[in-house]
Formats: structure tokens, sequence, C-alpha cells
């Protein structure tokens, strides 16, 4: 796929508006690239490291397609973004690149931090310099809630972070209220309860089970004593949506368009005649938004149905680390320690009835309906 550098999209005057999105070699990343050609006549320029051996698996199927743009872009790299938000004067930023893998945020603590925060304040910086009426959505994560006080989680839910990934998240939150406040930004940041698909990379648990769920039937059909799989805390619990669904929502957030005004539109004036005033008017319309399933899961439950998917059925035995998961006198999953992490967020449960009511989203996918895409994928 041709990826172009910065300089390149200087006066290539791409027809009617532009969506940056970064993260699009990811799974948030290329689904909102997918959403964004299929439902509006915007130009997405998606934002990509540049690595030594691509990883474009994710946007393949964009290469021809007329309103697809790849460009080469390194959120850790401020002179980047200012370059990339002055020459390319987008209409949305989009913002889904992160460090995104909790259990690596203690391994590389002070990249998450950049990667995820840091980054975040050089976008809204050079949204205010070189594109204010430029729409923002920063990638939040129920992660924030962390070691949670009530359940299920809102909005007013406090932000008690667990891991530096959590952290990270939380900084960016902040800053983004108080770019929206200050400079009166179309800026918003959701919190997103954990997504999933048949993009998700390999080292999530979902992904991990998915594919080695189909490994482990594989070997049992052709005879072998299969290699059991090894998972971390089995009891921890988790919110699981379909990652296309939630594309739509965050679309909706980036419209929250308040008595028809479009605010992108009216901000300089506005600011110019009411200054603090229309701040502080802004920032009471724009809204956070929770998105979730509704339901919480234990990873024990999501290893029982995608074995299940597959055929085969089974039962936990033991407790802690000693716990398994057998089939017919043979273990198919084990515990070990390593994958467990320095803090657990022990469950996580949305509710999503303001985003529900106020901008009408909802989610399409069941939590089985999830599970049977993702094993079937990987079965392919
Ligand atoms: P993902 O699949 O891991 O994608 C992350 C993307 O960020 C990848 O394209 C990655 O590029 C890119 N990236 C990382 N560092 C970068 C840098 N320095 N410069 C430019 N790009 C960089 O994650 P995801 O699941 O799609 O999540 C998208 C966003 O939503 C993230 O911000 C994540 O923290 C947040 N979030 C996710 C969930 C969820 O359940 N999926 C829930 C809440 C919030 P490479 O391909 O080069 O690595
Ligand atoms: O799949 P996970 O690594 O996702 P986690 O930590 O919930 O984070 C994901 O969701 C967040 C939203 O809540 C996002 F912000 C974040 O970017 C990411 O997308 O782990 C899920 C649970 C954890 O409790 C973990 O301890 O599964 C547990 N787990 C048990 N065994 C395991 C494993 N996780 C992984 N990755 N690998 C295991 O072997």
């Amino acid at each position: 796929m041709k990826v172009h550098n910065i300089q390149d999209l200087q006066g290539k005057g791409f027809q009617g508006k532009i969506a940056f999105v970064t993260g699009v070699t990811g799974q948030d990343g290329s689904h909102m690239a997918d959403y964004l050609l299929a439902n509006t006549d915007l130009t997405v320029v998606g934002g990509a490291r540049r690595l030594s051996v691509e990883n474009h698996d994710n946007i393949k199927h964009l290469m021809n397609h007329p309103r697809f743009v790849l460009v080469n872009f390194d959120l850790t790299d401020s002179h980047s973004i200012y370059k990339l938000v002055e020459v390319l004067q987008p209409d949305y930023f989009i913002n889904f690149a992160a460090q995104s893998f909790v259990k690596s945020s203690w391994d590389f603590a002070r990249q998450t931090w950049e990667t995820n925060s840091t980054a975040v304040l050089d976008c809204l910086e050079a949204i205010v310099r070189f594109k204010p009426t430029c729409r923002f959505y920063n990638a939040g994560s129920s992660e924030e809630f962390g070691d949670v006080v009530k359940t299920p989680q809102d909005e007013t839910h406090p932000a008690r972070p667990r891991s530096p990934y959590g952290a990270s998240k939380s900084a960016a939150r902040t800053i983004v209220k108080v770019y929206r406040e200050s400079y009166g930004l179309y800026a918003v940041q959701g919190w997103l309860f954990n997504h999933e698909g048949e993009r998700r990379g390999e080292e999530f648990v979902t992904r991990k089970i998915t594919l080695n769920v189909n490994r482990i039937v594989k070997e049992l059909a052709s005879g072998k004593t299969p290699t059991p799989l090894d998972l971390g805390n089995v009891n921890a619990k988790r919110d699981w949506s379909y990652s296309p669904d939630f594309m739509d929502g965050v679309w909706r957030m980036l419209n929250q368009d308040i008595y028809n005004v479009d605010l992108a539109v009216v901000r300089t004036d506005m600011m110019e005649i009411y200054g603090d005033k229309y701040t502080q008017w802004l920032s009471r319309k724009l809204s956070d938004y929770v998105l979730a399933s509704g339901e919480t899961h234990t990873i024990k439950e999501f290893v029982e149905k995608s074995f299940r998917c597959l055929g085969l059925t089974g039962s936990w035995v033991g407790e802690g680390l000693n716990e398994l998961f057998v089939s017919n006198g043979m273990t198919l999953v084990y515990i070990d320690q390593k994958h467990y992490r320095p803090a657990e967020v022990e469950i996580l449960l949305g509710d999503s009835s303001k985003v529900r009511k106020e901008l009408g989203w909802k989610p399409n996918t069941s939590f089985d309906e999830l599970v049977e895409i993702m094993v079937k994928n990987d079965k392919k």
C-alpha cells in the first residue's frame, strides 16, 4: 500500500471534509476507517507508524479505496502531529493510537505515558494552533474506573486507575476537558468498555483464547495430546462488546449538534463575542459517554463458550494457581502466575443508558455472537 509522508499531503486538494484517524493499523482505527468510508463522504486519512516490516493486514482491503489515504505518523513525535494538522487541516481528528496493552504498561510505563497522555496534549495544542474548528475524539477506557466503588459503572464513577495504562488514559481525559473549557474546542473522550473482534491483537485474552481453542481442538482431532493454554486471572470479569458496534457510538459522540448548531462553524465568532461564557456553554453541552454492553462475564465463561462453539465441553477443577479446565480427563487450560498483573481490575460492567437515551446508540452484537464470530474467524 502506498504510504505518504506528511509533506506529500500539502496542496493535495482532497474533495470535501477530511477525517484523520490514528492507530489505523489497529483494531478500532481500521474499523473506524471502514465505518467512515461506508457511512459518510469524508476522505479518510489513516496515520500509521513507519515500521521496517509493514503491518497493514487490518487495512489491506482499503488499498485501492479512492477516499482512503495512508500517511506516516508517530504520536510520540510532537513535530509530526503539528505538521500533520497544519498541512492536512482535518475536520475530524480521531485518536485511536495508543500503547493499548494494560499488562505491558508496567514494563513500559514511560512509553505508555508519552503515547497515551503527553501525545494527547500535543494533539490538542496542534488543533488550537492550526485548526481550532477540528473535532477531536480521544479513546478513553473503562480501565480508568479501575478499583471500582460501584457496579455498574457510569459517567459519574470516579477515576481510580490500577495500572500505568489506566492512569495515562485518566490524565488524557483531564487535559481534553481543560482544552475544551479553555479554548472552546469540540473535544470529547468516551469511556469504552472492552470491545473485541476478528482484528483483535493476539495478546489480549479473548483473541488468545479463540486462537488457542482452535489449535487445541485441531490437535485433538488429529489424535495428539494437546498442549494446554496458559492463562492468568480467569476470575476477572469484563463487559465485552463487538468493536464495529462501537464505531457508530464514537461517531455519534463527534456529532452532538445541540439545537442544530454546528459548533465547529460558529466557534470563532462565538469566542470573539462571548469569550469565556461561550466555552462554559460549550462544555456544559458536550458530553463524554460510556459505551458498554451492560453484561459482565468471567474469563472462564469466555473459555467455556469458545470450546462449546467447537463442540467441546469441560469443567473447572482446583483453585487459584492449581485451577484447570479439563475435558475427558485431559487438561486444556492451566493457570500460569506470569500472566497475573501487579494490580488487577476485578470487575467491569458498564451502564451506557446515557448514550442510549441522549444519542440513540446501542450495541447490535450479543456476547454469544461475539464469541462465535471470533472462534469461527480463527477456525478459518
Ligand atoms: P490496538 O489494536 O492495539 O491499536 C493501537 C494502534 O495504535 C495501532 O495501530 C498501533 O500501531 C498504534 N500506535 C501505537 N503507538 C503509536 C505511536 N507512537 N504512533 C502512532 N501509532 C501508534 O488497540 P485498539 O484495541 O484498536 O484500541 C484503540 C484505542 O482505544 C486505544 O487508544 C486503546 O487504548 C483504546 N481502548 C480500547 C479498548 C478495547 O477494548 N479495544 C477499550 C477502551 C479503550 P502499530 O500497528 O504500529 O502497533
Ligand atoms: O484482554 P485483556 O488484556 O484486556 P484489559 O486488560 O481488560 O484491557 C483491554 O480493555 C480495556 C478496556 O477496559 C482497554 F482500555 C485496553 O486497551 C484493552 O483493550 O485482559 C482482560 C482480563 C484481565 O483481567 C486479565 O488479567 O483478562 C485477564 N487475563 C487472564 N489471563 C488475561 C490472561 N489477559 C491477557 N491479556 N492474557 C492472559 O493470559
